[in-house]
């Protein structure tokens, strides 16, 4: 399996886990890919988080996909108002392994969702990214749900916003073994100098990985109905009898308890 499918929504569990009073100021850096517009979807209904940006980084499917997806995922949730950036369109060293076999040949497997209203910020995601965290000092944590090309971009750029940034929540890396190889996590192994780049810039980071997907288990009915997700078009989405979301809904996700504190997701849990 090329990439867990539920890892970003273990990585959202982590990220949602501050007081539902200060919402936490976020930029959404994704490869969507199934999981990540998941976990997008989740993050723009999470009343704990203000998603600042959404920038594309190229992983599980092209850039081009990724920002074609991101770009009709956040329409379909009408939230046009967040910029949505391209970036990278390659890893830094490496060749590019996408993993249509997994996400579908549009990445969103095989779902066809409507054009999208939003239009792509001008501006470069890695740019993007220092932009923001030089206006909202000390208080944008970065997210990062694929390859870590553009934060490494940003880092490289502009040193300056490490000691800005209030911290770096991601998804990737394998502390017993990989999804990708015997040992490799798909995320950093598509792109492991930037990861390099990220792992070693010195800014507080939290690793979310592959692991905290295969521990603990839930269904994705309660991440979903927590979410208040009642767009029409959205219910429609998850409804859908297409493979990879019946898989997402009948399949196990994972939970850490322990990271949970939205009352009603945590009420949820205790009766599974
Ligand atoms: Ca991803």
């Amino acid at each position: 399996m090329h990439s867990f499918p539920a890892l970003s929504l273990i990585l959202l569990v982590a990220v949602l886990a501050v007081p539902a009073s200060a919402a936490k100021k976020i930029i959404f850096d994704t490869d969507p890919g199934t999981d990540d517009a998941l976990a997008l979807m989740l993050a723009l209904n999470s009343p704990e988080l203000d998603v600042r940006a959404i920038t594309v980084v190229p992983g599980n499917v092209t850039a081009a996909m990724g920002l074609e997806n991101a770009l009709r995922m956040v329409s379909l949730v009408n939230r046009c108002d967040i910029p949505i950036a391209s970036g990278a369109q390659h890893p830094l060293f490496q060749k590019l392994v996408t993993a249509e076999f997994w996400h579908g040949k549009n990445g969103l497997g095989n779902i066809e969702l409507p054009q999208s209203k939003c239009k792509v910020d001008s501006r470069f995601g890695p740019d993007l990214i220092i932009q923001l965290i030089h206006a909202s000092p000390h208080e944008i944590t970065l997210v990062p749900v694929g390859p870590l090309t553009n934060i490494a971009l940003a880092v490289e750029k502009d040193p300056s916003i490490v000691p800005l940034v209030r911290e770096v929540i991601l998804m990737g890396g394998s502390i017993t073994g990989g999804n990708v190889n015997a040992a490799a996590e798909a995320n950093i192994y598509n792109d492991p100098e930037a990861a390099q780049i990220v792992f070693q810039a010195g800014w507080p980071l939290t690793m979310v990985d592959s692991r905290s997907a295969i521990k603990r288990f839930s269904r994705a009915s309660i991440w979903l109905n927590s979410a208040n997700l009642t767009a029409p078009s959205m219910t429609s989405l998850f409804q859908s009898q297409n493979s990879w979301w019946t898989f997402q809904r009948n399949s196990a996700l994972p939970v850490r308890p322990c990271m949970i504190r939205r009352q009603l997701l945590w009420r949820s849990m205790q009766h599974l």
